[in-house]
């Protein structure tokens, strides 16, 4: 586990999913709090960036990072050791994943 990182997520996001594969990708592990499942994870969620979208990433305390690729882009900067990150998946495919999310798949 990395032990400064936690990853705000919920179920049948499919930026979520995007992180987790680079995770998996990076052979590292985050701590995943969903914020559906968890009224504390969600307040705090709300508390520091005043809205629910996720995927973000906590490092340490204090910095809240938004956005999946932002995120990817960080996580491939910090673990990669000089990979690059992957291509952004199409908006066809991202549009997908949406679907799938609101169906609750
Ligand atoms: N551009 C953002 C999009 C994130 C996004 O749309 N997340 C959705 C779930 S997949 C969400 O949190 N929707 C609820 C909301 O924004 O209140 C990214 O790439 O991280």
């Amino acid at each position: 586990m990395t032990q400064d990182l936690a990853l705000y997520v919920m179920r049948g996001c499919g930026y979520c999913e995007d992180v987790r594969a680079a995770a998996r990708a990076l052979g590292i592990t985050l701590e995943e709090r969903d914020v559906r499942a968890s009224p504390e994870h969600m307040a705090a969620l709300l508390a520091a960036r005043g809205r629910r979208t996720v995927p973000v990433l906590r490092i340490g305390e204090d910095h809240w990072m938004p956005e999946s690729q932002d995120i990817i882009a960080y996580l491939y900067a910090r673990f990669g050791e000089g990979a690059a990150p992957p291509a952004p998946r199409p908006w066809w495919e991202r549009a997908a994943s949406i679907v799938r999310g609101a169906r609750g798949e």
